[in-house]
Protein backbone atom coordinates (compact mmCIF):
# COMPACT_ATOMS: atom_id res chain seq x y z
CA UNK A 1 0.00 0.00 0.00
CA UNK A 2 3.03 2.12 1.11
CA UNK A 3 4.67 1.87 -2.26
CA UNK A 4 1.49 2.49 -4.24
CA UNK A 5 1.35 5.34 -2.46
CA UNK A 6 4.55 6.40 -3.13
CA UNK A 7 4.04 5.39 -6.53
CA UNK A 8 1.09 7.96 -7.24
CA UNK A 9 2.97 10.85 -5.34
CA UNK A 10 5.79 10.03 -7.82
CA UNK A 11 3.53 10.01 -10.55
CA UNK A 12 1.91 13.31 -9.68
CA UNK A 13 5.13 15.57 -9.27
CA UNK A 14 6.88 14.13 -11.67
CA UNK A 15 4.62 13.21 -14.84
CA UNK A 16 7.65 12.62 -16.86
CA UNK A 17 7.72 9.39 -15.67
CA UNK A 18 4.22 8.73 -17.36
CA UNK A 19 4.75 6.91 -20.76
CA UNK A 20 4.43 9.62 -22.84
CA UNK A 21 1.54 11.05 -24.53
CA UNK A 22 0.92 10.84 -28.43
CA UNK A 23 2.70 14.39 -29.28
CA UNK A 24 0.11 14.32 -32.45
CA UNK A 25 -2.81 15.17 -30.52
CA UNK A 26 -3.96 17.90 -28.42
CA UNK A 27 -4.72 17.23 -24.89
CA UNK A 28 -8.47 17.16 -24.55
CA UNK A 29 -8.36 19.54 -21.08
CA UNK A 30 -6.54 22.43 -22.78
CA UNK A 31 -8.65 22.34 -26.40
CA UNK A 32 -11.06 25.47 -26.47
CA UNK A 33 -14.29 25.13 -25.25
CA UNK A 34 -17.59 24.33 -26.90
CA UNK A 35 -19.02 27.72 -25.44
CA UNK A 36 -15.87 30.01 -26.22
CA UNK A 37 -16.13 28.88 -29.63
CA UNK A 38 -20.03 29.69 -29.56
CA UNK A 39 -19.75 32.98 -28.36
CA UNK A 40 -16.99 33.38 -31.13
CA UNK A 41 -19.92 32.17 -33.97
CA UNK A 42 -22.07 34.55 -32.12
CA UNK A 43 -20.05 37.40 -33.44
CA UNK A 44 -21.06 36.46 -36.97
CA UNK A 45 -18.68 39.46 -38.61
CA UNK A 46 -15.30 40.86 -38.47
CA UNK A 47 -12.56 42.91 -40.41
CA UNK A 48 -8.91 41.32 -41.44
CA UNK A 49 -6.48 43.94 -42.22
CA UNK A 50 -3.47 42.70 -44.44
CA UNK A 51 -0.89 45.83 -44.41
CA UNK A 52 2.59 46.50 -44.61
CA UNK A 53 5.21 48.03 -46.70
CA UNK A 54 4.52 46.22 -49.87
CA UNK A 55 1.73 48.69 -50.18
CA UNK A 56 4.52 51.42 -51.58
CA UNK A 57 4.61 48.61 -54.31
CA UNK A 58 0.65 48.26 -54.51
CA UNK A 59 1.28 44.51 -55.18
CA UNK A 60 0.00 41.45 -52.48
CA UNK A 61 1.63 41.14 -49.64
CA UNK A 62 4.09 38.14 -49.30
CA UNK A 63 3.44 36.63 -52.52
CA UNK A 64 4.91 39.45 -55.04
CA UNK A 65 8.35 39.01 -53.02
CA UNK A 66 10.37 37.98 -55.91
CA UNK A 67 7.96 37.82 -58.07
CA UNK A 68 6.30 41.19 -59.41
CA UNK A 69 9.45 42.63 -57.01
CA UNK A 70 12.58 41.55 -56.56
CA UNK A 71 14.02 40.29 -53.48
CA UNK A 72 16.42 43.00 -52.97
CA UNK A 73 13.72 45.74 -53.32
CA UNK A 74 11.16 44.06 -51.39
CA UNK A 75 13.58 43.50 -48.27
CA UNK A 76 13.90 47.27 -47.87
CA UNK A 77 11.01 48.67 -48.57
CA UNK A 78 10.34 49.03 -45.19
CA UNK A 79 13.17 51.46 -44.81
CA UNK A 80 10.84 54.21 -46.94
CA UNK A 81 7.92 52.70 -44.76
CA UNK A 82 5.87 55.95 -43.08
CA UNK A 83 2.36 55.87 -43.00
CA UNK A 84 2.07 58.98 -41.13
CA UNK A 85 -2.31 58.98 -41.08
CA UNK A 86 -2.27 55.48 -39.71
CA UNK A 87 -5.42 56.10 -37.15
CA UNK A 88 -6.10 52.93 -35.29
CA UNK A 89 -9.04 54.62 -33.70
CA UNK A 90 -10.42 55.37 -37.01
CA UNK A 91 -9.94 51.92 -38.23
CA UNK A 92 -11.63 50.49 -35.69
CA UNK A 93 -14.27 52.56 -35.78
CA UNK A 94 -14.79 51.95 -39.46
CA UNK A 95 -15.32 48.48 -38.43
CA UNK A 96 -17.45 48.99 -35.42
CA UNK A 97 -19.99 51.23 -38.06
CA UNK A 98 -19.65 48.23 -40.24
CA UNK A 99 -21.43 46.48 -37.60
CA UNK A 100 -18.15 44.25 -37.40
CA UNK A 101 -17.64 42.71 -33.68
CA UNK A 102 -13.66 41.66 -34.42
CA UNK A 103 -10.88 42.69 -36.46
CA UNK A 104 -7.76 40.56 -37.08
CA UNK A 105 -4.41 42.69 -38.27
CA UNK A 106 -1.71 40.85 -40.35
CA UNK A 107 1.03 41.04 -37.55
CA UNK A 108 3.44 39.18 -39.71
CA UNK A 109 3.13 38.01 -42.80
CA UNK A 110 4.65 35.20 -45.00
CA UNK A 111 7.42 38.42 -45.77
CA UNK A 112 8.42 38.40 -42.30
CA UNK A 113 7.95 41.87 -41.53
CA UNK A 114 6.47 42.60 -37.97
CA UNK A 115 4.08 45.12 -37.19
CA UNK A 116 4.74 45.42 -33.82
CA UNK A 117 8.39 46.06 -32.16
CA UNK A 118 9.41 42.53 -31.52
CA UNK A 119 13.19 41.68 -30.06
CA UNK A 120 13.78 38.51 -32.25
CA UNK A 121 14.60 40.50 -35.79
CA UNK A 122 14.92 43.82 -36.68
CA UNK A 123 13.05 43.69 -39.96
CA UNK A 124 10.16 45.09 -37.78
CA UNK A 125 8.12 48.21 -37.70
CA UNK A 126 10.76 49.96 -35.06
CA UNK A 127 13.29 50.09 -38.05
CA UNK A 128 10.94 51.74 -40.47
CA UNK A 129 10.80 55.56 -40.22
CA UNK A 130 7.00 55.01 -38.50
CA UNK A 131 8.60 53.86 -35.37
CA UNK A 132 5.22 53.46 -34.05
CA UNK A 133 3.86 50.12 -32.66
CA UNK A 134 0.68 49.45 -35.06
CA UNK A 135 -0.79 46.29 -33.00
CA UNK A 136 -0.34 47.62 -30.08
CA UNK A 137 -2.37 50.63 -31.10
CA UNK A 138 -4.94 48.61 -32.60
CA UNK A 139 -5.53 46.13 -29.75
CA UNK A 140 -5.62 49.29 -27.25
CA UNK A 141 -8.47 50.89 -29.55
CA UNK A 142 -10.02 47.85 -30.13
CA UNK A 143 -10.20 47.54 -26.20
CA UNK A 144 -11.72 50.94 -26.34
CA UNK A 145 -14.48 50.66 -28.19
CA UNK A 146 -15.28 46.92 -27.55
CA UNK A 147 -14.22 45.04 -30.37
CA UNK A 148 -12.34 41.78 -29.89
CA UNK A 149 -9.08 41.95 -31.38
CA UNK A 150 -7.42 39.39 -33.10
CA UNK A 151 -3.89 38.65 -34.72
CA UNK A 152 -3.44 36.59 -38.05
CA UNK A 153 0.77 34.87 -37.71
CA UNK A 154 2.22 33.15 -40.57
CA UNK A 155 4.10 29.81 -39.29
CA UNK A 156 6.25 30.68 -42.77
CA UNK A 157 8.90 33.24 -42.87
CA UNK A 158 10.74 33.65 -46.36
CA UNK A 159 12.74 36.42 -45.21
CA UNK A 160 14.70 34.53 -41.78
CA UNK A 161 17.52 32.92 -43.08
CA UNK A 162 16.41 30.14 -40.59
CA UNK A 163 13.18 29.47 -42.11
CA UNK A 164 13.78 26.72 -44.65
CA UNK A 165 12.20 28.17 -48.15
CA UNK A 166 13.22 31.73 -49.39
CA UNK A 167 10.68 32.29 -52.13
CA UNK A 168 7.04 32.37 -52.89
CA UNK A 169 6.16 28.62 -54.01
CA UNK A 170 9.71 27.15 -53.68
CA UNK A 171 10.14 23.91 -52.73
CA UNK A 172 13.98 24.34 -52.24
CA UNK A 173 15.41 23.69 -48.79
CA UNK A 174 18.13 25.72 -47.28
CA UNK A 175 20.54 23.32 -45.81
CA UNK A 176 22.05 26.37 -43.73
CA UNK A 177 18.57 26.92 -42.10
CA UNK A 178 16.99 25.62 -38.77
CA UNK A 179 13.87 25.03 -38.16
CA UNK A 180 14.01 24.05 -35.01
CA UNK A 181 16.03 27.12 -34.25
CA UNK A 182 13.44 29.26 -35.55
CA UNK A 183 10.18 27.54 -34.08
CA UNK A 184 11.59 27.26 -30.82
CA UNK A 185 13.36 30.61 -30.28
CA UNK A 186 12.08 33.51 -33.55
CA UNK A 187 8.60 32.05 -33.40
CA UNK A 188 7.40 30.89 -29.91
CA UNK A 189 9.48 34.10 -28.94
CA UNK A 190 7.61 36.43 -30.78
CA UNK A 191 3.97 34.52 -29.96
CA UNK A 192 4.96 34.89 -26.72
CA UNK A 193 5.09 38.78 -26.92
CA UNK A 194 1.84 39.36 -28.55
CA UNK A 195 0.08 36.75 -26.55
CA UNK A 196 1.20 38.58 -23.42
CA UNK A 197 1.55 42.02 -24.61
CA UNK A 198 -1.76 42.28 -26.34
CA UNK A 199 -4.31 39.45 -25.17
CA UNK A 200 -5.69 38.62 -28.18
CA UNK A 201 -8.94 36.89 -28.20
CA UNK A 202 -8.14 35.04 -31.25
CA UNK A 203 -4.55 34.08 -32.97
CA UNK A 204 -5.16 33.24 -37.12
CA UNK A 205 -2.53 31.32 -38.07
CA UNK A 206 -1.35 30.67 -41.84
CA UNK A 207 1.56 29.10 -43.63
CA UNK A 208 0.76 25.40 -42.58
CA UNK A 209 1.06 24.14 -46.55
CA UNK A 210 4.96 24.50 -46.75
CA UNK A 211 6.76 21.46 -45.55
CA UNK A 212 9.14 22.60 -43.29
CA UNK A 213 6.07 22.92 -40.88
CA UNK A 214 4.79 19.81 -39.26
CA UNK A 215 2.20 18.61 -37.33
CA UNK A 216 4.37 17.84 -34.46
CA UNK A 217 5.05 21.71 -34.31
CA UNK A 218 1.65 22.54 -34.67
CA UNK A 219 0.32 20.43 -31.53
CA UNK A 220 3.32 21.82 -29.86
CA UNK A 221 2.17 25.27 -30.49
CA UNK A 222 -1.25 24.99 -29.36
CA UNK A 223 -0.32 23.70 -26.46
CA UNK A 224 2.05 26.24 -25.28
CA UNK A 225 -0.07 29.15 -26.61
CA UNK A 226 -3.12 27.78 -24.68
CA UNK A 227 -0.84 26.78 -21.06
CA UNK A 228 -0.36 31.01 -21.79
CA UNK A 229 -3.70 31.46 -22.38
CA UNK A 230 -6.23 28.96 -22.07
CA UNK A 231 -8.93 30.79 -23.74
CA UNK A 232 -7.32 31.91 -26.66
CA UNK A 233 -9.09 30.84 -29.83
CA UNK A 234 -6.79 29.13 -32.70
CA UNK A 235 -7.90 28.76 -36.24
CA UNK A 236 -7.15 25.21 -37.89
CA UNK A 237 -4.39 26.81 -39.87
CA UNK A 238 -1.74 26.07 -37.06
CA UNK A 239 -2.20 22.65 -38.03
CA UNK A 240 -1.68 20.59 -41.48
CA UNK A 241 -4.64 19.38 -43.02
CA UNK A 242 -7.23 21.15 -45.57
CA UNK A 243 -8.24 24.66 -44.58
CA UNK A 244 -12.11 24.06 -45.06
CA UNK A 245 -12.72 21.15 -42.70
CA UNK A 246 -12.10 20.06 -39.15
CA UNK A 247 -11.28 16.24 -38.78
CA UNK A 248 -10.50 14.13 -36.02
CA UNK A 249 -6.51 15.23 -36.65
CA UNK A 250 -7.11 18.92 -36.91
CA UNK A 251 -4.95 20.91 -34.76
CA UNK A 252 -7.20 24.43 -34.28
CA UNK A 253 -10.68 25.63 -33.51
CA UNK A 254 -12.25 26.17 -36.54
CA UNK A 255 -12.44 25.95 -39.96
CA UNK A 256 -10.92 28.82 -42.52
CA UNK A 257 -12.52 28.69 -46.25
CA UNK A 258 -11.05 31.35 -48.41
CA UNK A 259 -12.75 33.67 -50.94
CA UNK A 260 -15.38 31.20 -51.34
CA UNK A 261 -19.18 30.94 -48.76
CA UNK A 262 -18.65 27.57 -46.71
CA UNK A 263 -20.70 24.94 -46.82
CA UNK A 264 -23.91 24.78 -44.36
CA UNK A 265 -22.42 22.87 -41.03
CA UNK A 266 -24.06 23.04 -38.14
CA UNK A 267 -21.28 20.78 -36.30
CA UNK A 268 -18.12 22.41 -36.96
CA UNK A 269 -17.70 26.13 -36.13
CA UNK A 270 -15.87 28.34 -39.61
CA UNK A 271 -15.56 31.63 -40.73
CA UNK A 272 -15.04 32.70 -44.79
CA UNK A 273 -12.38 35.33 -45.12
CA UNK A 274 -13.09 37.48 -48.18
CA UNK A 275 -11.68 40.46 -49.63
CA UNK A 276 -13.88 43.34 -50.24
CA UNK A 277 -11.36 44.00 -53.17
CA UNK A 278 -9.49 41.49 -54.95
CA UNK A 279 -6.26 41.72 -53.35
CA UNK A 280 -5.71 40.89 -49.99
CA UNK A 281 -3.41 44.04 -50.01
CA UNK A 282 -3.99 47.58 -50.57
CA UNK A 283 -4.08 47.96 -54.70
CA UNK A 284 -4.58 51.33 -56.66
CA UNK A 285 -8.06 50.73 -58.51
CA UNK A 286 -8.76 47.61 -57.22
CA UNK A 287 -12.35 46.73 -58.40
CA UNK A 288 -14.61 46.66 -54.83
CA UNK A 289 -17.95 44.36 -54.93
CA UNK A 290 -20.75 45.78 -54.79
CA UNK A 291 -23.37 46.33 -51.60
CA UNK A 292 -25.21 43.63 -53.05
CA UNK A 293 -22.34 41.15 -52.96
CA UNK A 294 -21.08 42.14 -49.75
CA UNK A 295 -24.44 41.98 -47.55
CA UNK A 296 -25.76 38.89 -48.99
CA UNK A 297 -21.99 37.45 -48.68
CA UNK A 298 -22.68 38.21 -45.27
CA UNK A 299 -26.07 36.48 -44.87
CA UNK A 300 -25.24 33.36 -46.99
CA UNK A 301 -22.13 32.73 -44.70
CA UNK A 302 -24.72 33.18 -41.48
CA UNK A 303 -27.25 31.06 -43.54
CA UNK A 304 -24.26 28.50 -43.67
CA UNK A 305 -23.60 29.16 -39.99
CA UNK A 306 -20.36 30.51 -39.87
CA UNK A 307 -18.60 33.48 -39.54
CA UNK A 308 -17.16 36.18 -42.43
CA UNK A 309 -14.00 38.05 -41.58
CA UNK A 310 -14.21 40.67 -44.12
CA UNK A 311 -10.77 41.80 -45.42
CA UNK A 312 -9.41 45.59 -46.18
CA UNK A 313 -6.28 46.81 -47.49
CA UNK A 314 -5.48 49.96 -45.96
CA UNK A 315 -3.22 52.27 -48.29
CA UNK A 316 0.48 53.25 -47.71
CA UNK A 317 0.15 56.65 -45.85
CA UNK A 318 -2.07 55.01 -43.38
CA UNK A 319 -5.83 55.38 -44.26
CA UNK A 320 -8.65 53.16 -45.42
CA UNK A 321 -9.88 54.42 -48.72
CA UNK A 322 -13.10 56.63 -48.46
CA UNK A 323 -15.15 54.52 -50.91
CA UNK A 324 -14.38 51.37 -48.87
CA UNK A 325 -15.37 53.00 -45.88
CA UNK A 326 -18.52 53.90 -47.30
CA UNK A 327 -19.45 50.33 -48.55
CA UNK A 328 -18.46 48.74 -45.17
CA UNK A 329 -20.72 51.58 -43.65
CA UNK A 330 -23.50 50.61 -45.80
CA UNK A 331 -22.90 47.36 -44.74
CA UNK A 332 -23.80 48.75 -41.20
CA UNK A 333 -26.64 50.78 -41.97
CA UNK A 334 -28.25 47.67 -43.31
CA UNK A 335 -27.39 45.48 -40.28
CA UNK A 336 -29.06 48.23 -37.82
CA UNK A 337 -31.85 47.53 -39.30
CA UNK A 338 -31.54 43.42 -39.69
CA UNK A 339 -29.05 43.02 -37.10
CA UNK A 340 -31.65 40.48 -35.23
CA UNK A 341 -31.09 37.79 -38.21
CA UNK A 342 -27.74 38.11 -38.26
CA UNK A 343 -25.80 37.86 -34.94
CA UNK A 344 -26.47 35.32 -32.53
CA UNK A 345 -28.32 33.09 -34.22
CA UNK A 346 -27.82 29.89 -35.94
CA UNK A 347 -27.60 28.82 -39.86
CA UNK A 348 -30.16 27.06 -41.24
CA UNK A 349 -31.91 24.40 -41.60
CA UNK A 350 -32.26 25.23 -45.36
CA UNK A 351 -28.95 24.80 -47.18
CA UNK A 352 -28.77 28.80 -49.15
CA UNK A 353 -28.54 29.12 -52.22
CA UNK A 354 -28.67 32.18 -54.90
CA UNK A 355 -32.60 32.59 -54.12
CA UNK A 356 -32.64 32.33 -50.13
CA UNK A 357 -30.99 31.86 -47.01
CA UNK A 358 -32.14 31.40 -43.55
CA UNK A 359 -30.74 31.74 -40.15
CA UNK A 360 -32.52 30.89 -36.69
CA UNK A 361 -33.23 31.64 -33.26
CA UNK A 362 -35.70 30.46 -30.57
CA UNK A 363 -38.78 30.51 -31.95
CA UNK A 364 -38.12 32.90 -35.05
CA UNK A 365 -36.98 31.34 -38.63
CA UNK A 366 -35.41 34.33 -40.90
CA UNK A 367 -35.66 34.34 -44.22
CA UNK A 368 -33.20 36.46 -46.33
CA UNK A 369 -34.55 37.14 -49.81
CA UNK A 370 -32.32 37.42 -52.65
CA UNK A 371 -34.28 38.10 -55.07
CA UNK A 372 -38.05 38.81 -56.35
CA UNK A 373 -39.62 35.38 -56.93
CA UNK A 374 -42.75 35.67 -59.01
CA UNK A 375 -45.31 35.75 -56.93
CA UNK A 376 -44.33 33.21 -53.98
CA UNK A 377 -41.48 31.60 -52.42
CA UNK A 378 -41.62 27.88 -51.95
CA UNK A 379 -39.57 26.39 -49.02
CA UNK A 380 -39.71 22.41 -48.71
CA UNK A 381 -41.28 21.48 -45.50
CA UNK A 382 -40.42 22.04 -42.07
CA UNK A 383 -40.85 18.69 -40.49
CA UNK A 384 -43.19 19.16 -37.38
CA UNK A 385 -42.79 22.71 -37.10
CA UNK A 386 -46.41 25.27 -38.19
CA UNK A 387 -45.81 28.95 -38.98
CA UNK A 388 -47.80 30.89 -36.72
CA UNK A 389 -46.99 34.21 -38.15
CA UNK A 390 -44.97 36.37 -40.72
CA UNK A 391 -43.62 40.00 -41.29
CA UNK A 392 -40.73 41.87 -42.98
CA UNK A 393 -38.16 42.79 -40.54
CA UNK A 394 -39.43 46.54 -39.44
CA UNK A 395 -42.40 46.02 -42.38
CA UNK A 396 -45.42 44.88 -43.48
CA UNK A 397 -46.84 41.41 -42.55
CA UNK A 398 -46.49 39.01 -44.95
CA UNK A 399 -49.03 36.12 -46.18
CA UNK A 400 -48.50 32.30 -46.31
CA UNK A 401 -49.76 29.06 -46.21
CA UNK A 402 -49.13 25.43 -45.41
CA UNK A 403 -49.46 23.64 -48.76
CA UNK A 404 -51.04 19.82 -48.79
CA UNK A 405 -47.35 18.67 -49.29
CA UNK A 406 -46.26 20.08 -46.53
CA UNK A 407 -44.40 22.93 -48.87
CA UNK A 408 -44.25 26.52 -47.00
CA UNK A 409 -45.71 29.12 -49.42
CA UNK A 410 -44.45 32.75 -48.71
CA UNK A 411 -46.37 35.58 -51.00
CA UNK A 412 -44.03 38.12 -52.22
CA UNK A 413 -44.76 41.71 -52.76
CA UNK A 414 -43.77 43.56 -56.43
CA UNK A 415 -41.43 45.15 -54.67
CA UNK A 416 -38.95 44.00 -51.97
CA UNK A 417 -38.74 46.26 -49.28
CA UNK A 418 -34.77 45.86 -49.49
CA UNK A 419 -33.14 45.59 -52.84
CA UNK A 420 -29.96 43.76 -51.14
CA UNK A 421 -31.48 41.78 -49.28
CA UNK A 422 -35.26 41.99 -47.56
CA UNK A 423 -35.54 39.47 -44.41
CA UNK A 424 -39.25 37.64 -43.32
CA UNK A 425 -39.56 37.33 -39.92
CA UNK A 426 -41.33 33.51 -38.97
CA UNK A 427 -42.80 32.92 -35.80
CA UNK A 428 -42.92 29.72 -35.48
CA UNK A 429 -45.27 27.35 -32.35
CA UNK A 430 -41.66 25.61 -31.54
CA UNK A 431 -38.18 26.29 -31.47
CA UNK A 432 -36.35 26.77 -34.96
CA UNK A 433 -33.14 25.61 -33.97
CA UNK A 434 -34.00 21.82 -33.44
CA UNK A 435 -35.35 21.53 -37.32
CA UNK A 436 -33.07 19.38 -39.30
CA UNK A 437 -30.93 20.42 -42.06
CA UNK A 438 -33.08 20.62 -45.51
CA UNK A 439 -30.86 20.52 -48.51
CA UNK A 440 -31.76 22.76 -51.14
CA UNK A 441 -31.17 23.05 -55.33
CA UNK A 442 -28.19 25.95 -55.99
CA UNK A 443 -31.31 28.12 -57.27
C1 LIG B 1 -3.38 32.84 -47.46
C2 LIG B 1 -2.30 33.88 -47.68
O1 LIG B 1 -1.25 33.35 -48.40
C3 LIG B 1 -2.90 35.11 -48.30
O2 LIG B 1 -1.93 36.07 -48.60
C4 LIG B 1 -3.88 35.68 -47.30
O3 LIG B 1 -3.19 36.09 -46.13
C5 LIG B 1 -4.94 34.64 -46.97
C6 LIG B 1 -5.86 35.05 -45.88
O4 LIG B 1 -4.36 33.40 -46.61
O5 LIG B 1 -3.96 32.42 -48.65
C7 LIG B 1 -3.39 31.48 -49.42
C8 LIG B 1 -3.10 30.25 -48.91
C9 LIG B 1 -2.51 29.30 -49.72
C10 LIG B 1 -2.22 29.60 -51.01
C11 LIG B 1 -2.56 30.82 -51.54
C12 LIG B 1 -3.17 31.75 -50.74
N1 LIG B 1 -1.57 28.64 -51.83
O6 LIG B 1 -1.24 27.56 -51.32
O7 LIG B 1 -1.36 28.91 -53.01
Amino acid sequence: MKKLFLLVVSLCFFPVLLPAQSTLEVDANIKTSKKIMDGFMDLRFGMFIHWGPVTLRGTEIGWSRGNQVPVDEYDHLYKEFDPVLFNADKWVKTAKDAGMKYLTIIAKHHDGFCLWPTAFTNHNIMHSPYKKDIVGELAKACKKQGIKFCIYFTVLDWYDPNYPIHLPGSKEIDPKADMNKFVNTTMKGELKELVTRYHPYMLWFDGNWETPWTQKYAVEIYNYLKHSDPNVIINNRLGKGEHTEITSTTVGDYATPEQKIGALNMKDPWETCMTICHQWAWKPNDKMKSLKECIQTLSKTSGGNGNLLFNVGPMLDGRMEARQIQRLKEMGDWLKIYGESIYNTKGGPYAPNDTFATTRKGNKLFVHIFSNQPGALRLPELTGVKVLQAHFIGGAKVSFRHEANGDLLISLPMQLPDENDSVIELILDSNAENIPVIAMNKN
